[in-house]
């Protein structure tokens, strides 16, 4: 080998080494937190985002979805995404109300009147003043999915009247706001961790909780408690979203990747949400479970009150936000 080529090879090498060395620093895997199992619309939606973010970079951003809450339960993943400690994940907005009074909006008890009405606030001002508490709080979100209207279900019976709750104790998120709620229906809630909850029901600690159709199905509640009363007393999105000091060091080009990558994940997780609650709510049909509608559902939303009460005497300043959530819907 004669020197000069030795000395090209030599640099060439360096060169592809030094490359690689700052392609492998760039590309910090970004962990993305989920709560569901592979194959639920949050976690194909979740994957998509991540395969995007990963293709449309050409690999210099990475970034990997762990299912199935492998990396903590929902408040702490809250926490850990909004300190860094992981980057980014689809958190439901109802414990999200702990780190951002005004994310709670969304978590007073029938505040939307269909999935439609939700989509069409979170996209307009309301949506916007959400959005600024979360960022305060160290979340950048990035879009909104989806996840139905959330019911009641339960060990004992079907529940037709807030009578029926009474002395029954269900598993809520982790929101006071959900404690009260039940407590106004006279029935006594205790925040569990998801993940805690089919064992709770199978040895009776608690009575029943409250879910949408794809989650029941998922988690295999239905098959623990298998009356479930539509009383539909929460639409609550969820949000995609990342760390905020993360995205802020973003450049221009590649926050642009990670928002075409959001809204790609938005649309797909929104179909599969539709196709998925349809799905799940004929599964738990077929697997026996017992499920009553409730035609007027006046009596729980009178019997709610005292939540929006007790909500609005502790956040005197976000009465503006809930007048113009309802006045929205008008
Ligand atoms: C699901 C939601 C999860 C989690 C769960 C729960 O519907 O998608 O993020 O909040 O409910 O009840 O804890």
């Amino acid at each position: 080998m004669n020197s000069y080529f030795k000395t090209t090879t030599l640099t060439l090498a360096a060169a592809a080494l030094s490359v690689s060395i700052a392609a492998g620093a760039q590309a910090r895997e970004w962990r993305g937190w989920n709560i569901h199992p592979p194959g639920y619309s949050v976690s194909e939606g979740m994957e998509e985002f991540a395969r995007l973010i990963n293709e449309k970079s050409g690999g210099s951003l990475e970034s990997k979805v762990y299912h199935n809450a492998v990396l903590g339960d929902q408040p702490d993943a809250i926490q850990q995404v909004r300190l860094g400690g992981l980057d980014w994940a689809v958190f439901n907005m109802g414990p999200m109300g702990e780190v951002s009074p005004s994310a709670n909006i969304v978590s007073l008890p029938f505040i939307f009147k269909s999935v439609d009405a939700m989509h069409g606030i979170m996209d307009g001002p309301v949506g916007e003043r959400i959005s600024e508490g979360l960022v305060e709080a160290g979340l950048q979100p990035l879009g909104w999915f989806d996840s139905g209207a959330r019911s009641f279900y339960n060990t004992q019976k079907p529940i037709n009247t807030p009578d029926d709750v009474k002395g029954m104790k269900f598993r809520v998120m982790s929101n006071d706001l959900y404690v009260n709620m039940v407590a106004a229906l006279g029935g006594n809630a205790t925040p569990l961790p998801y993940g805690e909850v089919f064992q709770s029901l199978k040895l009776g600690v608690i009575d029943g909780a409250e879910n949408n159709y794809p989650s029941y199905d998922s988690s295999g509640h239905f098959e623990a408690a298998k009356y479930y009363s539509v009383t539909e007393h929460l639409i609550l999105p969820e949000c995609l979203c990342m760390n905020k000091a993360l995205y802020d060091n973003l450049s221009d080009d590649e926050k642009k990747i990670v928002h075409e990558a959001a809204e790609a994940s938005v649309t797909l997780q929104r179909k599969l949400w539709a196709e998925g609650d349809e799905k799940s709510k004929a599964k738990v049909l077929a697997a026996g479970i017992e499920i009553n509608e409730i035609a007027d559902k006046t009596a729980f939303q009178d019997a709610m009150k005292p939540v929006y009460e007790q909500f609005l005497a502790a956040n005197p300043d976000l009465a503006d936000l809930v007048q113009a959530t309802l006045d929205a819907q008008k």
